[in-house]
């Protein structure tokens, strides 16, 4: 049996990735933080099988001590400050977190493993997953966008990210380590936390069909995102580790849809002319916004044989739908 160690195990992806790997037999332990995270019981609820272990990826120390009890054979790093408003606000935060929190995590599995500048095998006895990103493209270079495709991140989350995944690579290098990046597209569930658009938008959509609701206030209607369904997008993560050869892929549908558009069919859903009820406000306009990401995701359909399975106007219905029973309806 094989053993796996999730950082974020209480966000959107260690939710699904916890799931799948449980169906696939593994032992799986996902790290929470702080002392009385509010979200540990609803982790243990939802997730029996899980074994939750106490690290931070502020604190190296407590990453040295999870990887040396756990003893993975594949790490899933998906833990960080990932909303992209909230990295201008507390720009040095997501530096900690999501940028040196993955060098914190990397020396963690080298000192554990022992691996060295030589390349001894031993550096492949833990595998390594980085949750890369899209808005490292940020304001893309070109379209679409695939693993040769330069960065340009738009904010300090993207910067950081951007952090995270050249260190990955540098590491591989470096010390021979088993570590690999997924740089994934949005991807998006009903477990998608509500301060992102998409959530906020089943939500409110929901809400409104209910009559809790007058309107819905979002910001800049015209950025497309390539996004997909969140349960899709673990599978990869999976096959990302399970290939001879540590790499690189990037994961997306290669469909891309306004913000608009995904309004327009949550309210189809709900029955209601989404003009009515929808207004832009610069409150929620960015800094900086990443407009266009469309994914090339050549290479993982051709080496990982990975592909979607949930359309967009699946996605929209499944968590509309979702937010509907959730909000008694
Ligand atoms: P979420 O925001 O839902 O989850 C983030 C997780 O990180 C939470 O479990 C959170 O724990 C944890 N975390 C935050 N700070 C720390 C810390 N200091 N130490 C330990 N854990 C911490 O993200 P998603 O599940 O949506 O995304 C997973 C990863 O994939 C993230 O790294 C994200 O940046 C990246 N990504 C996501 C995409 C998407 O579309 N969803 C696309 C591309 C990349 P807590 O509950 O305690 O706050
Ligand atoms: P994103 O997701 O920034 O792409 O990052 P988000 O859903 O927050 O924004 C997508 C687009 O929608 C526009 N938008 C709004 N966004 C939010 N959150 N709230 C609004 O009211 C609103 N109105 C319009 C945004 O300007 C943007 O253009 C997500 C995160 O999961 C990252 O961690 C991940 O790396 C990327 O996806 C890929």
């Amino acid at each position: 049996m094989s053993t796996a160690l999730i950082t974020g195990i209480t966000g959107q992806d260690g939710f699904y990735l916890a799931e799948y790997l449980l169906s696939l037999g593994y032992d799986v332990y996902g790290m929470i933080r702080g002392q009385a995270n509010p979200k540990r019981p609803l982790v243990e609820e939802a997730l029996p099988d899980v074994r939750v272990v106490d690290g931070d990826l502020l604190d190296q120390a407590s990453l040295i001590a999870v990887v040396q009890k756990v003893q993975p054979d594949e790490v899933y790093n998906l833990a960080a400050i990932s909303f992209v408003p909230l990295s201008w606000n507390q720009p040095e935060l997501t530096g900690e977190i999501t940028g040196l929190g993955v060098l914190r995590l990397l020396e963690a599995i080298r000192l554990v493993s022992g691996a060295s500048p030589s390349r001894s095998q031993s550096g492949r006895r833990i595998k390594f997953y980085q949750a890369s990103s899209s808005e490292m493209f940020g304001k893309v270079r070109q379209t679409p966008q695939n693993e040769q495709t330069p960065f340009y991140p738009r904010s300090p989350y993207g910067v950081a990210k951007v952090y995270g995944h050249y260190l990955t690579v540098n590491y591989r290098e470096s010390y021979g380590l088993f570590a690999c990046s997924g740089i994934l597209f949005n991807h998006e569930s009903p477990r998608r936390g509500p301060e992102f658009s998409t959530r906020k938008i089943s939500q409110a959509a929901a809400r409104i069909k209910l009559g809790k609701q007058k309107d819905l206030v979002l910001g800049n209607l015209d950025s497309r995102r390539d996004w997909g369904y969140a349960g899709d997008y673990v599978r990869a993560m999976h096959l990302i580790l399970q290939q001879p050869e540590p790499d690189d892929y990037v994961v997306g549908t290669g469909d891309s849809h306004s913000v608009r558009e995904f309004v327009e069919l949550a309210f189809r859903h709900i029955g209601l002319p989404w003009e009515e009820y929808v207004r832009s406000d610069p409150q929620f306009m960015r800094p900086a916004e990443v407009d266009y990401l469309l994914a090339d995701a050549t290479k993982a359909r051709q080496k990982l044989g990975w592909e979607p399975t949930v359309s967009l106007e699946e996605l929209v219905r499944m968590m509309v739908e979702a937010d509907l029973r959730e909000q008694g309806g």
